[in-house]
């Protein structure tokens, strides 16, 4: 099977990453909206347009069996309109309040995501019926996302700006759960667990989107494909620094494209 990951950047990694080391045989299209980054504060209609038209020019030219929307500002929006227009598969990103709920012994937990999610109905929907018995913090971020950016591009993390943008929660001393809810945060957890040492729980949901890949796959007729590389699009030009690409061969993708 063809499967395609789509984030705003490389937030999405966080997720292809445990579906790769689930399945490790599948054919992996990965396209980060480097033109479109950052989502965090992008209106819906932006968001939905673009992601509808980057996955779409794709599957004219490899057809895709599944889709992972590994972005959870793209996901709360354009899920619907997606699953619209394709006949396949997709698999969405959001946070997971559930499992946070569920795992807090406190039931004092805090949503860690973009402007934009923190912000959706979908999200106040996953709270009111998952854990209205906790007290839930939200931080929405633009520059954690950027942070994650520059590390994997082989910055060292910037832990005072880090520190700074995560100090509103830094006193809550019974705040021990925290969701991951951006694909970026996966990729700087350890540095977030520095800034915020009381927090025993990172929930991070790319273990549980393997599995429903896996599962969905089950049932999915492949379509004839032209090539087997794993490919890299990217929708804007940019510097390819030699970390990126090292870290893109690691992770098994042969080649990168513009859009
Ligand atoms: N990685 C994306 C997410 O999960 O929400 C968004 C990152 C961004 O565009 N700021």
């Amino acid at each position: 099977p063809t499967i395609l990951f789509f984030d705003s950047g490389v937030g999405g990694f966080s997720v292809y990453r445990e579906v790769k080391a689930l399945l490790p045989d599948n054919q992996y299209l990965y396209c980060f909206d480097n033109g479109g980054f950052p989502y965090s504060e992008k209106s819906e209609q932006i968001i939905t347009e673009r992601t509808l038209a980057i996955c779409r020019k794709i599957d004219k030219d490899y057809p895709l069996d599944l889709i992972v929307i590994a972005c959870n500002t793209a996901s709360t929006v354009v899920l619907p309109a997606l699953r619209e227009a394709f006949n396949i598969p997709i698999v969405g990103t959001v946070p997971a309040i559930k499992p946070a709920a569920e795992i807090s012994q406190t039931k004092h937990i805090g949503l860690l995501a973009t402007k934009g999610t923190v912000k959706r109905q979908y999200v106040n929907d996953l709270i009111q019926n998952y854990a209205s018995h906790c007290v839930v913090e939200k931080l929405g971020s633009t520059v954690l996302a950027e942070i994650a950016e520059q590390k994997l591009r082989g910055s060292s993390v910037d832990l005072l700006a880090l520190n700074e943008e995560l100090k509103v929660w830094r006193d809550i001393d019974d705040l021990d759960t925290v969701i991951l809810g951006c694909t970026h945060f996966p990729l700087i957890k350890d540095e977030i667990q520095i800034c915020l040492p009381q927090v025993k729980y990172f929930i991070d949901p790319g273990k549980a989107i393997a599995l429903r890949v896996k599962k969905l796959l089950e049932n999915v007729q492949v379509r004839p494909i032209k090539e087997t590389k794993n490919l890299i699009f990217c929708t804007q030009n940019f510097k390819y620094e030699l970390v990126f690409q090292q870290a893109l061969s690691l992770w098994g993708f042969n080649e990168l494209r513009v859009l």
